[in-house]
């Protein structure tokens, strides 16, 4: 069909049809004529217009609330929108779905003395749940994507619990008259499960039978707090024929059925294997991924389709691929989906393809930790098999919580990292806190850098003997030397690593800690023995070469 250029226009018109909008109410001008055009040409919509944006928000309101339905306003810029104002207001006190759609003039010619400009996009900030504004060109890397997650965001959260009112600002650039030829219903979709707290039982076979085998399902489990329940559910999961799971070491899942050493078993895969291993839907659950090998695998797939378990009360696509939100607990729902997949055993090689690979990976990694010189690498391969089983592991954001995601961790009772914003300020005050709840050890391992940053930890009287710290000196951000984007910078080393002065020997002792320091794999054995046999809060300083550490590492992930 003929209709206008703008795909952000196009795209948000598809997104309305497919989230059960079907009254849409228009006031008349220039700048959303491309939103006219794309919403007056589509038969499945019902368009009125309606001169003053006050009366067409009311009435629109008057058709939600009849309809029950979502029903979309559409103003053109400057005061129109703020006419929307009382009722959207109105809406947003009665609950009522209404999709407030304005145009707006690109940024750059904002406070430029045009016409109908003003600054739009924050103007109904406290009586909408959501805003989002869209810019005049999406043709940016990634650009449609973005457009495409904001507007199945909105659309999703206008009827998502409390109902009410969301505005989509959305900047248009002249011409604003051009069409093209264009398809219908071509943008993806993002449905939404959101069950009272469980699935009915008919919900739950329906999603059974549609992850039933010849499908291959791949589960991957990011951050989370231990839970005995949903490690049974995904246990059950994992003993499928078309089901793998993969977890990270901070998601605090154990099984011998699980992948539990993604990077170390995706890094070895040949782009064969990967083809064979590629997922036809993945489910996701728990928090941020750290491995950066998954993220790139299933970015790089076009056909995988992607549900996140959780309730996150956001949309969160972060392999581009998202098809369905499922706003529950992922312990309940896996729990029912297990359930309902039992009757649904048919063969599939897909599991094994996944603990044939894992077993290779696993057998691959020993060898090479064990040609590897002394390095970060080696140091963390011999800390974590004496970490004993009760302790709690804290890891810091550098290189550690990546360390942790090679090594086997399974006996460790709890790990932890914080993950939600990936920031080196807190690990040590983070750790310190937990400790003060935890009845057994908690430890630290961290590095340099981010043990500089947050020393003040160390002063506070909240530090007990159940506190120790291991601190990899490595001459600083240790990161910056392995990652590409800084590694080989001439910048690298004044700028990024930025070795860093911790005189740990003498802080240690000055705020009442044990002190051991190793420096080769003797010492290191050595000095763990009274680290972890002390009664009182210990420090470790683990000192490894930079450059050594950093080769290891990127070797690590070389191809074989
Ligand atoms: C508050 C904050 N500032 C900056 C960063 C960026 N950053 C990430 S890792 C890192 C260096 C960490 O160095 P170190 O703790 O020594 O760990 P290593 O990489 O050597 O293992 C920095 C500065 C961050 N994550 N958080
Ligand atoms: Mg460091």
């Amino acid at each position: 069909m003929q209709t206008t250029d703008k795909i952000s226009c196009n795209i948000i018109v598809d997104l309305l049809v497919a989230h059960g909008v079907e009254n849409v109410v228009l006031s008349p001008g220039s700048r959303n004529a491309p939103l006219i055009i794309a919403l007056s040409r589509r038969s499945e919509l019902k368009t009125s217009v309606v001169i003053d944006e006050r009366s067409a928000a009311f009435i629109a309101l008057g058709m939600s609330l009849q309809s029950g339905k979502p029903v979309a306003i559409v103003c053109t810029s400057g005061s129109a929108l703020l006419n929307y104002a009382p009722a959207v207001a109105e809406a947003f006190y009665r609950c009522v779905p209404l999709i407030v759609i304005s145009a707006d003039r690109p940024e750059e010619w904002i406070d430029q003395d045009d016409s109908q400009t003003i600054w739009q996009q924050n103007s109904l900030t406290d009586i909408v749940k959501k805003s989002c504004d869209i810019g005049a060109h999406i043709d940016y890397p990634n650009g449609e994507w973005h457009c495409n997650r904001l507007v199945n965001d909105l659309l999703l959260e206008a009827v998502n619990g409390r109902r009410g009112p969301v505005h989509i600002n959305i900047r248009l650039d002249a011409p604003l008259n051009r069409t093209v030829d264009f398809t219908p219903s071509r943008s993806r979709v993002v449905e939404m499960l959101k069950p009272q707290d469980e699935l009915t039982v008919k919900e739950a076979r329906r999603i059974g039978a549609m992850l039933a085998s010849p499908k291959k399902v791949l589960v991957i489990a990011g951050f989370h707090e231990p839970d005995e329940k949903l490690n049974r559910a995904l246990v059950k999961l994992a003993s499928l024929p078309n089901v793998a799971v993969l977890t990270e070491t901070i998601a605090n899942l154990h099984s011998p059925l699980f992948i539990s050493r993604i990077d170390s078993t995706l890094c070895r895969l040949s782009q064969e294997e990967k083809q064979r291993l590629a997922p036809d839907i993945v489910l996701t659950l728990g928090g941020a991924l750290v491995s950066r090998h998954v993220k790139d695998w299933l970015r790089g797939l076009d056909k995988v389709e992607h549900w996140h378990v959780g309730i996150t009360h956001t949309t969160i696509d972060c392999f581009r691929r998202l098809a369905l939100r499922v706003e529950m607990s992922p312990t309940q729902f896996m729990r029912q989906i297990a359930s309902a997949l039992q009757i649904h055993k048919s063969p599939s090689d897909y599991a094994c393809l996944w603990s044939e690979a894992f077993r290779k990976a696993k057998a691959m990694h020993d060898s090479y930790v064990a040609s590897f010189r002394w390095s970060d690498m080696k140091a963390f391969s011999m800390i974590i098999p004496r970490i004993p089983a009760k302790w709690n592991l804290h890891l810091s954001n550098g290189t550690p919580v990546r360390y942790a995601q090679l090594m086997d961790c399974s006996r460790i009772h709890r790990c932890d990292c914080n993950r939600g914003v990936s920031g080196i300020d807190g690990c040590t005050s983070t750790a310190v806190g937990a400790s003060a709840v935890y009845g057994d050890t908690t430890l630290l391992i961290t590095g340099d850098m981010s043990c500089q940053y947050d020393m003040a930890a160390l002063a506070s009287n909240l530090v007990s003997r159940r506190f120790k710290m291991i601190v990899l000196c490595n001459g600083g951000g240790g990161i910056f030397r392995f990652i590409g984007s800084t590694s080989s910078l001439p910048e690298l080393e004044k700028y990024f690593a930025v070795g860093t002065k911790l005189p740990l020997d003498k802080l240690a002792p000055t705020y009442g800690f044990d002190y051991f320091e190793a420096s080769d794999e003797k010492s290191l054995n050595k000095a763990l023995n009274g680290f972890i046999s002390s009664e009182k809060a210990s420090v470790l300083a683990v000192f490894t070469p930079a450059e050594t550490s950093a080769e290891v590492l990127k070797r690590y992930f070389e191809p074989c």
